[in-house]
C-alpha cells in the first residue's frame, strides 16, 4: 500500500465467508462470497503489518495469514512497474486493492 493516499479496499470471497483483519492498520471486515464490502483507509506509517482470517473458514484457518507492506509513494509505483512486467500476481483469494486515480 502506498502510505499517505486513500486506499478503498473491495473484499469478498470465492468459497466461504472469512475474515479479513489488519489490525495494526485498524482494518478489518467481513469477506462474503457474492458480496463485495468495500473499507477505505489512507495509511500513514510505513512499515510490515500482520493480517489474518478472523473467521473460522475450514481446517486450513489457522494458516491464512498474509503481511501487508506500507510504503513510500515511489516503492509503491516500482512495485506496479514490476508487477505489469510479468511477474505472478500478488492477489490474494480473499481481498483486492484499489487506489483512485490522482
Ligand atoms: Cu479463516
Amino acid at each position: 500500500m502506498p502510505k499517505g493516499q486513500d486506499l478503498y479496499i473491495t473484499i469478498s470471497s470465492r468459497d466461504v465467508i472469512h475474515g479479513f483483519a489488519v489490525p495494526d492498520l485498524g482494518l478489518k471486515q467481513d469477506a462474503i462470497p457474492q458480496q463485495n464490502n468495500t473499507i477505505k483507509t489512507t495509511p500513514l506509517e510505513e512499515g510490515t503489518y500482520q493480517g489474518y482470517c478472523t473467521e473460522y473458514c475450514g481446517v486450513s484457518h489457522s494458516q491464512m495469514y498474509f503481511t501487508v507492506e506500507v510504503v513510500s509513494q515511489d516503492e509503491y509505483q516500482s512495485y506496479l512497474v514490476e508487477q505489469r512486467g510479468g511477474s505472478a500476481s500478488a492477489s490474494g483469494n480473499a481481498s483486492s486493492v484499489t487506489a483512485p486515480a490522482a
